[in-house]
């Protein structure tokens, strides 16, 4: 199949999940047309398969908006054009699914068919497109769209529930590639980062308050006081400087690394003990999935789709958001006996083996296949 894939090219998780979606798509015989504003950050490797169109959007003085959706659509439609695209998804569903929909409609009057599949990623549905602003555009687009698959069960409720939605919707979760996974514990280099005798605990996110970073911070301020640690902060965002005045606070600061954005999260990942994810709000948690991945145990809130990844007991552990008091006392169960920490690794990476890339990415290839019928049934 010839696919096109629109997504958020920078480090956010739905842009994550799309460059490797189109990545293994390629690898499974399709060719795979990117189309976004710059290359996505995992997008390394260009081949006869994966190709990559930027939408540049033209500065003009008179737009106090520049119209990207206008762009994006401009583009969708002469790329579908020139290399005969047959399926587009695109991921989060502001503004992609809305100038989707108009790229299809553009290409109709031209006798040209294109299906459009959508995946909403959490934050378009939850934070951003309910917001009464928005909520009609993203209504519109998501019931005009071929398809919708959300990544998780709570998302799926959550879009019934914020918005007028009058078709399906498939639960098709967040995958990993467990393969690039698989480092031995000598491959990683811990010496570097903290001593023996230290725990290494790691956070990773884009650093939104709906990460709640203070309680990051908190919930490791108690564990260095019971245990010798270190926190690994990985990630940017408006959050970021608070966080390091919070440290200084605290005095705490030479304990508190932190690395920015980050390429190499599986070497960061690979030497943690503990994965840190109170957020507000989270409609899956890949971050969380990728430490599992790694075989690091997760002290995460029990909100959203966290709990279908992370499960109670087992991976790790869950808590009320904001419930610091209780994220600190699960923290420290796991940390205090190797024996019981060892268990919680094992765990957290079998956990991590239901999500393989290898048994999602059908579900997406039968989506594209079944919309592709209802053209040919129409
Ligand atoms: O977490 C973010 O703020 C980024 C956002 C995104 O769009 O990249 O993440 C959302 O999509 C991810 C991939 O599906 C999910 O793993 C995250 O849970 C989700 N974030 C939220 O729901 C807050």
């Amino acid at each position: 199949m010839k696919i096109g894939i629109v997504c958020y090219p920078t480090f956010g998780g739905s842009g994550v999940v799309a460059t490797e979606l189109g990545l293994e798509l390629s690898k499974r015989g399709h060719e795979v047309h990117f189309i976004t504003y710059s290359q996505p950050v995992r997008l390394e490797l260009l081949s006869n398969n994966v190709h990559y169109h930027e939408v540049n959007v033209p500065e003009y003085p008179l737009f106090h908006y520049q119209p990207y959706e206008l762009a994006l659509s401009s583009k969708l439609v002469d790329m579908a054009k020139l290399h005969e695209i047959e399926v587009l998804h695109v991921h989060y569903a502001i503004p992609h699914a809305y100038a989707a929909y108009m790229a299809k409609k553009m290409l109709k009057e031209e006798g040209i068919d294109l299906p459009i599949v959508t995946t909403l990623h959490g934050t378009d549905i939850t934070l951003v497109g309910s917001h009464p602003f928005y909520k009609s555009a993203v209504t519109f687009s998501i019931n005009k769209s071929d398809a919708v698959t959300s990544v998780s069960q709570s998302l799926k409720e959550d879009t019934i529930r914020l918005f007028d939605i009058k078709r399906d919707i498939d639960v098709v979760p967040n995958f990993i590639d467990l393969s690039k996974y698989t480092h031995s514990f000598t491959d990683c280099q811990r010496a570097m980062m903290a001593n023996d005798d230290e725990k290494i605990i790691t956070h990773i996110s884009n650093f939104r308050p709906v990460k709640r970073i203070d309680d990051v911070i908190n919930i490791f301020y108690n564990i260095q006081k019971e245990i010798p640690s270190k926190l690994m902060m990985v990630g940017d965002g408006p959050e970021k400087e608070p966080a390091e005045q919070l440290c200084k606070k605290l005095g705490i600061e030479d304990k508190v690394i932190f690395f920015g954005k980050s390429h190499e999260i599986d070497k960061i990942l690979c030497f943690s003990d503990l994965f840190l994810l109170p957020s507000e709000t989270e409609s899956f948690g890949l971050a969380a999935l990728e430490a599992m991945a790694c075989g690091v145990p997760v002290i995460s809130s029990n909100t959203g789709g966290i709990p279908e990844v992370n499960i109670q007991g087992v991976s790790g552990f869950l808590s009320n958001a904001g419930d610091v008091k209780d994220m600190t006392k699960n923290a420290l169960h796991i940390l205090k006996d190797e024996d019981v920490l060892k268990v919680f690794k094992s765990n957290a990476r079998a956990e991590a083996a239901q999500f393989d890339i290898h048994s999602i990415v059908p579900y997406y290839e039968a989506i594209y296949k079944n919309v592709l019928n209802q053209l040919s049934i129409v």
